[in-house]
C-alpha cells in the first residue's frame, strides 16, 4: 500500500528541492509542518534564480504527492478476445506485471517486428530518464518510435533557433539580464501566469526605464506590467513583425555592421518584408500604424534589448516561422550575444529545456545530437556498447504516433510522465487510436484519462521521490536532490524501465546503481555535441548551484550566454529568414465565424493529473472558464449564469464563461487542463507544421451557442439583465494605446 506517512531522505530539516512544475524551477525547502502530522513547502533562497519566491502551485506542490489516489502497485486488466478493456484493474506484484509486459512486447515484436512498440515520455521527467527512455527505446526495444509532450511543446522554438542560430537553447541569456534590457518584447508569452517567479525581472528592468511591450489577443496578467499592449488576432505574428522589420531597414535603422559581420540573408528579409508597410498592415490587423512604428523605432534604438516568445505563437502550422520573424528582430538591431539582450523562447515544463536534448526526441540522440548523422550514431553506439548498424533511424512526432495506433502499424504504446489523451490535440481521434492498440503499459501518479486505455498501470515516483538533474528555462542544469525514501516495495521510474530492459534481454546494458550512474553515463554521451554536459558531476553541480551548457570540460565554467563570438552555424554566423506569412489550417467562414485559442491559467498545469487533485488550487479554479468578448455574448444573447456550447469541426463542448472586453473580438479562449467532456482539445485542430510537427493548438475556426439554448427557461428578470451585457469601457486604459 501507498504510505501517506512518508519517510524523509534525511532528518536535518529543512530538505531543499525544486518545484515539480515550470520551467523556472523554484527551490523549495521542505519540512514537517507545525502539527507534525504533515509536511510543508517554503521557498528557499538557496537556489539562486526564483529569489525567494514560490508561486501558488510551488506552494501547493505536496498535495498531489500525498494524495489518497495515488498510484502504491502494480494495476493490470486482460484485454477480452475483442480488445476491449474491462473496467477493473487488479493489483499484481512488480515481477508479475514485467514479466508478462515483456512477454506481451516479445510476442508482438516477433510477430510484427520492433517497429510496432512505441515509447511516449515527458518533459517532467529528469534528464537521467530522459536519457533512459531514448535508450531503452533505441537499444532494449530497437524501435524508432519513440517521441515525447516536449513535441507539443518547444518543437516550432526548437527548429527555429536551429535555423536561425544554429543551437538550441531556451534562453541564451540568464535571467538576470533581464533588468539590464531597455526594452522588453514579450509575445505569446504570459509570464504572470506561466513562470510568476520571473516577473520580477520584468519589474526590475521597468523599475530602470525598460519599455515593455506585449503582443497577445488577450489582455492578460502579464500585459497589465506592460507600457504597450498590442491586441493581435491569433496568426498574425508574422505580419505584425514584417511591418515592425520594414520600418527598421526603411529608416535604416538596423545594426548594420552587426548585420554584416554575424549574419546571412539581409536581402532575404529585406524581400519578404517590403509589402508589409505600417498602413497596410494597419488595415489587416487592425493595429494603429503609429504604434508600428514606434515599436519598431523604440526596440532598434534602445540601448539594449530582449524580446521572449512562447506557445502563443509558437502551437501553430506557421509557428516556426513566427518565431523565426521574432530572431529577425534581435539580428537585425545586434541585440544578442551581448550583455542585458537576446532572444528567448520561454520554456515550459520543469525539464523541458533538458527534456529535448538527450535523446527522448523521434530523431534524436543525446547531446542534442541527429540519430541520422553517421558520426553521432557511431559515437553513441560506442558509449552504449552496441553496433552502430543496430541503432533505428528517425521515428515520427508525437501525434504521428497515434496516427499509426490509428492505422495498426503501432501495436504496443508504453507512456511514461503524459497524459496524450488530454494534452493531444483533436482528443478524440487519440482516445481512439489508443483504444486500438494491443498493449498499452502507462507508468504515472495516477489513473489518468490516458491510463482508461491501459493493460497496466504502474505507479511511477514523484519529484520528491527521487533525485536527478534539470535543464531550466535558462540552460542552468541542476541537480534536484531527494526528500522522500520511495515508498516500501516502490520502484523509481528508473528501475520500472530498467526491469523492463532485464526482461527483454539487454539487461547487462541497463544495470545502474542510481540515477547519479545514469548521469554519468549521459555525460559522457553528450561529450563533443551540442548540448555538451560532459564536465558536469552531481557534485559539481550541488557546489556550484548549476551549470549552464556548453561545459565540455571539469574545468570549464559553464555558458551562461550564448553568441558572444559566434554563432553555431559553420560559418559561425546566424541565418536571417525572410518571412511570408502563411494561413493557419483554418481560416473562419459563414459556420465557424470565431476564432478558439488555447491555453493556460495559473492555478492549473497541464492536463491537470496534479492540480486537479490539488485543493488548494482546485478552490480557485474549479472548471475551466472561456473568455469572449462582449460583442458575441451580444450576439448570442447570453443571460446570466448561461455556459456557452463551443462548437468546432471535430467536436463540441459547453463551458462557463466571462465576459472581457480584454480579448480580440473575433477569438476565444479555453485552457486545456481538464479532461472528459471538459477537454477543450475536443475541438482542437491536428494540423501539423510541415518541419516541427507542432499541432495548433492555438488556432481552430469555431462557432458558439448559449447553453441551454431555450429561451423559455429563462426567468425574465434575467432575460433583461442580459441586455445590460454592454462592452465595459475600453480596455486600452489599462496598459496603454495599441488596441485592434
Ligand atoms: N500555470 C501554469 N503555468 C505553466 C503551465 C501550465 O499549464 N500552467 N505550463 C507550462 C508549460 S509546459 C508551458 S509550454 C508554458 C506555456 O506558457 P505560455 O506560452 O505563456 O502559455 P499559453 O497560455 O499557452 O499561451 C500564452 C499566450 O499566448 C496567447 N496567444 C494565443 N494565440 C496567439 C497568437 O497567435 N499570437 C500571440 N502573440 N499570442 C497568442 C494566449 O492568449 C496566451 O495568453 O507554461 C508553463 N507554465
Ligand atoms: N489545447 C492545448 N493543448 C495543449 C497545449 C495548449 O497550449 N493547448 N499545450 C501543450 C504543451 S505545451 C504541453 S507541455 C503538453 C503537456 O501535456 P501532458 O504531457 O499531458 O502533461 P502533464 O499533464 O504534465 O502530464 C504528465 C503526466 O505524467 C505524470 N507525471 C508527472 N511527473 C511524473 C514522474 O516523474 N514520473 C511519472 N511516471 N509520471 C509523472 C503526471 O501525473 C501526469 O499525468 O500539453 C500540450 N497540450
Ligand atoms: S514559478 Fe514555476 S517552478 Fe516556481 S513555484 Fe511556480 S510553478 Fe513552481
Ligand atoms: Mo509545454
Amino acid at each position: 500500500m501507498l504510505t501517506l506517512k512518508p519517510q524523509p531522505a534525511d532528518t536535518r530539516f529543512p530538505l531543499r528541492s525544486h518545484c515539480c512544475y515550470c520551467s523556472m524551477q523554484c527551490g523549495i525547502e521542505v519540512s514537517p509542518d507545525a502539527a507534525g502530522t504533515g509536511w510543508e513547502i517554503k521557498p528557499s533562497s538557496d537556489f539562486p534564480v526564483a529569489t525567494g519566491r514560490l508561486c501558488q502551485k510551488g506552494f501547493n506542490a505536496m498535495g498531489h504527492v500525498l494524495h489518497p489516489d495515488r498510484l502504491s502497485v502494480p494495476l493490470g486488466r486482460e484485454r477480452k478476445p475483442d480488445g476491449h478493456l474491462p473496467e477493473r484493474l487488479n493489483p499484481f506484484t512488480w515481477d508479475e506485471a514485467l514479466d508478462e509486459i515483456a512477454s506481451k512486447l516479445k510476442t508482438l515484436r516477433k510477430l510484427h517486428g520492433p517497429d510496432s512498440v512505441a515509447v511516449f515520455g515527458g518533459g517532467s521527467l529528469t534528464n537521467e530518464m530522459s536519457y533512459l527512455l531514448g535508450k531503452f527505446a533505441r537499444v532494449a526495444l530497437g524501435t524508432r518510435y519513440i517521441d515525447y509532450n516536449g513535441r507539443y511543446c518547444m518543437s516550432s522554438a526548437a527548429a527555429a533557433q536551429h535555423l536561425a542560430f544554429g543551437i538550441d537553447r531556451g534562453l541564451n541569456f540568464p535571467l538576470d539580464e533581464i533588468p539590464r534590457a531597455k526594452y522588453i518584447i514579450l509575445a505569446g508569452t504570459n509570464i504572470a501566469e506561466c513562470q510568476p517567479t520571473m516577473m520580477p525581472y520584468l519589474l526590475a528592468a521597468k523599475k530602470q526605464g525598460a519599455v515593455i511591450v506585449t503582443i497577445d489577443p488577450r489582455n492578460t496578467m502579464t500585459s497589465k506590467i506592460a507600457d504597450i499592449h498590442i491586441r493581435l488576432q491569433p496568426g498574425f505574428d508574422s505580419v505584425l513583425v514584417n511591418s515592425l522589420l520594414h520600418v527598421i531597414l526603411e529608416e535604416k535603422l538596423y545594426d548594420a555592421k552587426f548585420v554584416e559581420t554575424r549574419t546571412n540573408g539581409l536581402e532575404e528579409v529585406r524581400g519578404a518584408v517590403k509589402d508589409f508597410p505600417p498602413d497596410v498592415v494597419e488595415r489587416y490587423t487592425g493595429i494603429p500604424e503609429e504604434v508600428i512604428r514606434v515599436v519598431a523605432r523604440g526596440f532598434a534604438k534602445a540601448e539594449t534589448g530582449i524580446v521572449l516568445t512562447a506557445r502563443g505563437l509558437e502551437q501553430q502550422i506557421n509557428g516556426v516561422e513566427h518565431a523565426l520573424n521574432y530572431m529577425n528582430l534581435c539580428l537585425l538591431t545586434g541585440k544578442i550575444g551581448r550583455p542585458g539582450c537576446g532572444y528567448g523562447a520561454v520554456t515550459g515544463q520543469a525539464n523541458g529545456q533538458g527534456g529535448r536534448e538527450h535523446g527522448q526526441k523521434a530523431d534524436q540522440l543525446p547531446g542534442y545530437r541527429s540519430i541520422e548523422d553517421p558520426a553521432a550514431r557511431e559515437y553513441v553506439a560506442g558509449v552504449w556498447g552496441v553496433d552502430p548498424a543496430s541503432l533505428p533511424g528517425k521515428g515520427v512526432s508525437a501525434y504521428e504516433l497515434f496516427q499509426k495506433m490509428e492505422s495498426g502499424e503501432i501495436k504496443a504504446l508504453i507512456v511514461l510522465g503524459s497524459n496524450p489523451v488530454v494534452s493531444s490535440p483533436n482528443a478524440n481521434r487519440v482516445l481512439a487510436a489508443m483504444q486500438k492498440l494491443e498493449l498499452c503499459v502507462v507508468v504515472d501518479l495516477f489513473e489518468t484519462e490516458t491510463a482508461a486505455c491501459a493493460d497496466w498501470l504502474l505507479p511511477g515516483s514523484s519529484f520528491l521521490e527521487t533525485e536527478g538533474t534539470l535543464t531550466n528555462l535558462e540552460g542552468r542544469v541542476f541537480h534536484r536532490p531527494r526528500v522522500f525514501a520511495k515508498p516500501p516495495g516502490g520502484l523509481e521510474d528508473y528501475e520500472i524501465i530498467c526491469g523492463l530492459a532485464e526482461r527483454l534481454g539487454a539487461g547487462e546494458l541497463f544495470r545502474y546503481a542510481d540515477n547519479e550512474e545514469i548521469f554519468r553515463e549521459l555525460c559522457l554521451a553528450t561529450k563533443g555535441g551540442k548540448a555538451d554536459y560532459s564536465g558536469m558531476t552531481y557534485e559539481r553541480l550541488q557546489q556550484e548551484k548549476g551549470l549552464f551548457w556548453p561545459c565540455p570540460s571539469p574545468e570549464h565554467e559553464g555558458t551562461p550566454r550564448m553568441f558572444g563570438q559566434s554563432f553555431h552555424h559553420p560559418d559561425g554566423r546566424a541565418k536571417l529568414h525572410g518571412i511570408r506569412p502563411g494561413k493557419p489550417a483554418e481560416t473562419t467562414d459563414s459556420s465557424y465565424p470565431y476564432l478558439l485559442t488555447t491555453g493556460r491559467v495559473g492555478s492549473h498545469y497541464l492536463s491537470g493529473t496534479q492540480t486537479r487533485r490539488t485543493e488548494g488550487l482546485m478552490k480557485k479554479s474549479p472548471v475551466p472558464v472561456a473568455e469572449i468578448h462582449p460583442s458575441l455574448a451580444e450576439k448570442i444573447k447570453l443571460r446570466p449564469d448561461d455556459r456557452i456550447r463551443v462548437v468546432s469541426r471535430r467536436g463540441n463542448a459547453v463551458f462557463a464563461c466571462k465576459i472581457t472586453s480584454e480579448i480580440h473580438p473575433t477569438t476565444i479562449f479555453v485552457p486545456f487542463h481538464w479532461g472528459g467532456e471538459q477537454s477543450v482539445n475536443l475541438l482542437t485542430s491536428d494540423a501539423l507544421h510541415p518541419i516541427s510537427r507542432m499541432p495548433e493548438f492555438k488556432i481552430a475556426a469555431v462557432r458558439v451557442e448559449r447553453f441551454p439554448p431555450e429561451a423559455a427557461t429563462v426567468p425574465a428578470a434575467a432575460a433583461s439583465a442580459a441586455t445590460a451585457l454592454k462592452p465595459a469601457p475600453a480596455a486600452a486604459a489599462a496598459t496603454g494605446h495599441a488596441q485592434s
